[in-house]
């Protein structure tokens, strides 16, 4: 092995083991924004290591020109998870962190789900199964006017009920296009229970395939895996689907693999266990 190649890798070991770092922060910070202003905590906690690796390690944007023309996209098609995301974008000082204590409040900008108002906001989400048409749009833009910026979605499991979905995975293979790349946090669970008691996902790699996409199942909470997943999609020919795996309020144990975590504010017993735990994660 070369030492330049070796010197890659020793750098981009660092940076990984410095998003770890920074995630067990931002966890405790997205339990505090939702603690203030209410939200979606299950849902964010399971997302978090996808979000958190996208903007740190994958993404080329620019906190300070959060409009640049090239940058690539990112759309938060499950904007339940809106704590998460704001989390991130106030880490890397797209506004101030203290803003993230408005979370939901009047004339705040950092509303219930995303809004363009919000630097770093690419699209606006939160009615379900939207933001991959969404993502359509800015990819086959992209290819129409020569850019070379690429296309994240994140969806919930849950969110593939949505009909749209499939006229939009059909629609992605059709045109192949292979700047776009969907991620969807197969966290099991939906709003009323279990996805596969919902309404059965299994084999969503398996249907993703057959419509025309590369399609793989990773593990969701692996800064390493989500990243090299993300790199692999770099090369693909189709559009590619990332499944992954991951646990719904991740990190609380008593929330955890469970929906009691979808909407909640904790009481102040169950915060302060919260935050005894999110330390240990
Ligand atoms: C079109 C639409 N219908 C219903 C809702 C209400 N809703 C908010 S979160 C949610 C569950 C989503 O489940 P999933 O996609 O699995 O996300 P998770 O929270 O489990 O990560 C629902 C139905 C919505 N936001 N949009």
């Amino acid at each position: 092995m070369s030492r330049a190649v070796e010197r890659t890798e020793l750098l981009q070991l660092n940076e990984v083991l410095m998003l770890k770092d920074k995630i067990r922060s931002i966890r405790r910070s997205i339990l505090d924004t939702v603690n203030l202003g209410g939200g979606h905590l299950g849902s964010s906690l399971s997302c978090l290591e996808i979000i958190a690796t996208l903007y740190f390690l994958k993404m080329r944007h620019n906190p300070y020109r959060p409009d640049w023309e090239d940058r690539d996209r990112f759309i938060l098609s499950k904007g339940h998870a809106a704590p998460a995301l704001y989390a991130v974008l106030a880490e890397l000082k797209y506004f101030p962190k203290e803003e993230l204590a408005t979370l939901r409040k009047f004339n705040s900008r950092l509303q219930g789900h995303p809004d363009l108002r919000t630097p770093g906001i690419d699209a606006p989400s939160g009615s379900l199964g939207q933001g991959l048409s969404i993502g359509i749009g800015m990819a086959l833009a992209a290819r129409m006017r020569g850019k070379r910026y690429r296309v994240y979605v994140l969806m919930g499991d849950g969110e593939c009920d949505e009909g749209q979905v499939w006229e939009s995975v059909m629609m992605a293979a059709h045109l192949e296009l292979k700047n776009l790349v969907l991620i969807i946090d197969r966290n099991g669970w939906q709003l009323d229970g279990r996805t596969e008691e919902i309404k059965k996902k299994v084999p969503l790699m398996g249907r993703l395939r057959s419509f025309g996409w590369e399609a793989y199942t990773i593990n969701g909470h692996s800064v390493e895996k989500i990243l090299e997943a993300l790199d692999y999609a770099d090369h693909s020919d189709l559009p590619t689907a990332i499944i992954a795996h991951t646990t719904k309020g991740k990190g609380i144990s008593f929330l955890e693999d469970t929906n009691q975590g979808h909407k909640v504010r904790l009481d102040a017993d169950q915060y302060l266990a919260a935050l005894k735990e999110l330390d240990k994660v």
